[in-house]
């Protein structure tokens, strides 16, 4: 399975570091939403579904998290733990996301607004899409 993973330039001089991203620039989409999850409590694991079109990059803006990649033939583990990376999710992927830090803060940016009926939420119905797919 490719993972793609980006670097984001760090504008850093003795004040900090400053992290831009722009949609069509480092963000390889147009950006229609972004939402962010924080106060995860221990041992949580979140997502446990796939998006039939929907395109992401999440980013651990603070702490450190992992995401399990699935795209039906082999899995993943990706660690989150710098603000300067990002991780780029396309469609038909299973994710899961787990071992969050106390402090984690997990944002992520989309390329359509939030939208349940692009949602696979059931992992045998996953399978079943990605077959589909992969004999079109
Ligand atoms: C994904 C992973 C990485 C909204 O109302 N609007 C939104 O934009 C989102 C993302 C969620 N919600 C509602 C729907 C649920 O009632 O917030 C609640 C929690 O959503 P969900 O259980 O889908 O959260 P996760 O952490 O399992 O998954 C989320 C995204 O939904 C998903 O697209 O790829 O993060």
């Amino acid at each position: 399975m490719k993972i793609t993973t980006f670097d984001f330039e760090e504008h850093g001089d003795d004040r900090g570091i400053l992290i831009s991203l722009e949609e069509n620039k480092n963000i390889p989409f147009d950006i229609h939403r972004c939402y962010f999850m924080y106060n995860t409590q221990p041992g949580v694991r979140r997502g446990f579904h796939a998006h039939k079109t929907l395109r992401q990059v999440l980013v651990c803006v603070r702490g450190s998290c992992k995401i399990l990649l699935d795209d039906g033939t082999e899995k993943q583990v990706v660690p989150l733990d710098q603000p300067n990376k990002g991780l780029y999710i396309t469609a038909n992927t299973w994710r899961e996301m787990f071992d969050f830090s106390e402090d984690a803060v997990l944002m992520v940016l989309a390329d359509q607004l939030y939208d349940e009926a692009d949602y696979i939420r059931n992992y045998d119905a996953f399978l079943a899409h990605v077959s589909k797919k992969s004999e079109e």
